[in-house]
């Protein structure tokens, strides 16, 4: 398949290398210059610019993290004058005061590209209809995926979430070819479309799917329900928003832009970096980005990176899909639990569920509840009481043996349990409201 930009996308390694250092030492300067909080913790720690001169000493600057976005809330790292940001986006999460991010014209035209990049790696062209599903708006999910398939040339249906029959009717008669959103939203267009629609009337071929954690078995499960490819894109909005990494047609990896962002992984801990191939927290600095250039930014997110190169020919390093978040992490009676350990096993298992579930956790009388709920298909809700109860057992034990602490599972009826338009919420831990 045509690799979009070859000149970056397929450069050899000492080249690329070199690139990135002459980006860093510049964006070092530039940001010490006009980010306050970032010549405050290079003095701290007895740094000048001049100490920098290229990747090689990466490792020596400091640290940047949500809570800095939020203490310098709204602008204070923004390293133009706002007279040349032309765009703004926002990310709440699930704690805390919102985050505001700014763009140049410059850093909207390295954005659109990094999507470019993202689609075309995805087989998508200027022949396909791209039925942009993310949210509009503040989020960076619709505007990013819109700007970069507009400049690709496709034709770009920008239905935004929600309103979900009419996704599906736009679908089919706009003749999408590409649908970009949640992977747990698609999920649940595909379980309304294969039971309300004629499957054969949609003209779909690939899904570009990111914003939140998903497993291999749950892009099975999409792929066969609609009979199309799924594709990974990753991003946040503080280093840029989707396109920081995409899959090639491989779809072993993540390849980041490495052109514009400097991956490296740490001991969440320490704080130490990590030999390649260790598992730990996924850590970025941009190098191309003028309005909110970024320094080490510890994403929380938790993978490995590999540097083998890809059969796709390009050489970018590739990162494996995140494993969750380290705050996304569970501790159940002592035990590290990822949602996404226990949607492997869910799904793994072909015992009649479907892939909606939901993790409910609390404390009673000191002790840790873990109950996981998943929804059953119609074919095992119909079934008796016996094949329900036999089900139970076989999902509990998995479980158990996966992560060595047993849940109480409970199926439940079709269509039972809260659908999103979003980013699904997989997790209720009323033990945080104590
Ligand atoms: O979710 C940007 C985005 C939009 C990416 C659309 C891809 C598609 P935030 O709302 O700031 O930005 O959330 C960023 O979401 O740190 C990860 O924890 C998680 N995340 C994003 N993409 C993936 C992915 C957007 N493909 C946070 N796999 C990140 C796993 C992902 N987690």
């Amino acid at each position: 398949m045509a690799i979009f930009n070859e000149k970056y996308e397929k450069m050899e390694r000492s080249e690329l290398e070199k690139l990135q250092s002459e980006r860093l030492v510049s964006q070092v300067k530039r940001m010490y210059e006009n980010v306050p909080l970032f010549k405050k913790r290079m003095d701290e720690a007895n740094l000048q610019p001049k100490d920098i001169k290229g990747i090689i000493d990466i490792s020596k600057l400091p640290f940047s993290n949500k809570s800095d976005l939020r203490d310098e809330y709204p602008y204070g790292l923004f390293a133009v004058p706002m007279k040349d940001v032309v765009r703004l986006h926002a990310s709440s999460g699930t704690t805390g005061k919102q985050i505001v991010v700014g763009y140049t014209e410059g850093d909207l035209k390295m954005w659109s590209e990094c999507v470019e990049r993202a689609l075309n790696a995805a087989g998508v062209n200027k022949d396909d209809f791209v039925q942009v599903s993310y949210g509009y708006g503040l989020f960076t999910g619709g505007l990013g995926l819109h700007d970069g398939a507009t400049k690709l040339g496709a034709t770009v249906i920008p239905t935004s979430t929600g309103n979900t029959q009419r996704q599906i009717q736009t679908m089919i008669d706009f003749k999408s070819t590409c649908f970009c959103s949640t992977p747990s939203y698609l999920m649940q267009i595909s379980e309304i479309i294969n039971r309300d629609y004629d499957k054969n009337k949609l003209s779909l071929k690939y899904a570009i799917l990111g914003g939140e954690p998903w497993t291999n078995e749950m892009r099975d499960i999409i792929e066969k329900s609609l009979n199309i490819k799924a594709y990974d894109i990753y991003g946040l909005s503080e280093v840029m928003g989707p396109g920081v990494s995409y899959e090639c047609e491989y779809q072993d990896g993540m390849h980041i832009n490495e052109d514009m962002f400097i991956p490296e992984i740490i001991n969440p801990d320490t704080g130490e970096v990590l030999e390649d191939g260790s598992l730990g927290e996924l850590v970025f600095t941009t190098i191309t980005k003028e309005a909110f250039p970024l320094i080490r930014y510890r994403t929380h997110d938790l993978c490995r990176l590999n540097k083998e190169k890809c059969k796709c020919g390009r050489t970018f390093i590739r990162m494996e899909k995140p494993q969750g978040r380290s705050d996304d992490m569970l501790i159940i009676r002592g035990v590290n639990v990822f949602p996404s350990q226990i949607e492997e096993v869910l799904l793994k298992e072909r015992v009649g569920i479907t892939p909606n579930y939901q993790i409910i956790v609390d404390r009673i009388n000191n002790n840790d509840t873990f109950t996981i709920k998943v929804e059953m298909g119609d074919d095992l809700f119909s079934d008796d009481i016996r094949t329900i109860e036999k089900a139970t057992k076989s999902l509990e034990s998995s479980i158990r043996s996966t992560l060595g602490i047993k849940p109480n599972v409970v199926l439940v009826s079709p269509g039972s349990i809260e659908r999103s338009e979003g980013k699904a919420k997989r997790v209720i831990d009323n033990r945080k409201l104590i």
